[in-house]
């Protein structure tokens, strides 16, 4: 039994009008692949189209707050340069499978005529950090979090923190939903609830540029 998690708010968010990125790191993939599905999912049912997804992968955690930077800014260029979509190279489905084959659906429609371009209205950032037998966890830890932050607060564009920092590879299972002999009730994937968090900052963050409180 436990206090902890996330309610649910009274409003629900209409992501349809959304364009959002998600970058994730390559370490620890057993965890990073159930993790970044969760947060496609929960977004589809918030209304996101396929298309207007857009996924980039990276080495690790440590590269995350950079390349954020970079892709937040590079999406700002393309909403005020021709209008060519530079990142629209990898549909969803094709980046699906280069996390993993075996687990993913087959490639939905793909239509080209609906995709959004132009500024990222959210950006979600995943990693799974396991601590090992020296400080590097901790250093990694902070400089992502710090970093990723800055990211946030630098472009004005809503950051997700998907960054698990774990202990152990049992916590990060557990916090990708992926269930352990015993323990199964604590099994919860957190990409639902970053894909919830990005759906609903994107939409507040809209909200808000145009002054409605
Ligand atoms: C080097 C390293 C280690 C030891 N552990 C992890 C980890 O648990 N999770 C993760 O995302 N990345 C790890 N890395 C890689 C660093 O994030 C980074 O990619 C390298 O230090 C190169 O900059």
């Amino acid at each position: 039994m436990t206090i902890k998690g996330l309610s649910s708010g009274t409003e629900s968010f209409d992501g349809s009008g959304l364009r959002i990125l998600i970058v994730h790191a390559r370490w620890n993939m057993q965890v990073i692949e159930p993790l970044v599905q969760g947060t496609i999912e929960t977004m589809k049912q918030s209304g996101v189209k396929e298309e207007n997804i857009v996924i980039e992968n990276v080495s690790g955690s440590w590269e995350l707050p950079f390349s954020c930077s970079r892709l937040i800014a590079a999406s700002q260029r393309q909403a005020s340069s021709t209008g060519v979509d530079l990142m629209s190279s990898a549909p969803l489905s094709a980046l699906l499978n280069t996390v993993s084959p075996s687990t993913t659906t087959p490639p939905s429609s793909h239509s080209t005529s609906k995709r959004l371009t132009g500024p990222f209205d959210a950006v979600i950032a995943i990693g799974t950090l396991i601590k090992g037998s020296t400080m590097h966890f901790e250093y990694i830890c902070e400089a992502v979090s710090q970093g990723l932050m800055r990211v946030g607060l630098d472009s004005n564009v809503p950051v997700i923190f998907g960054v698990l920092t774990c202990l152990t590879d049992e916590q990060a299972l557990e916090r990708a939903g992926i269930a352990q002999a015993g323990r199964e009730e604590k099994a919860h994937n957190h990409g639902i609830d970053w894909g919830n968090a990005a759906v609903e900052q994107a939409c507040k963050a809209k909200r808000w540029a145009t002054g409605s409180l």
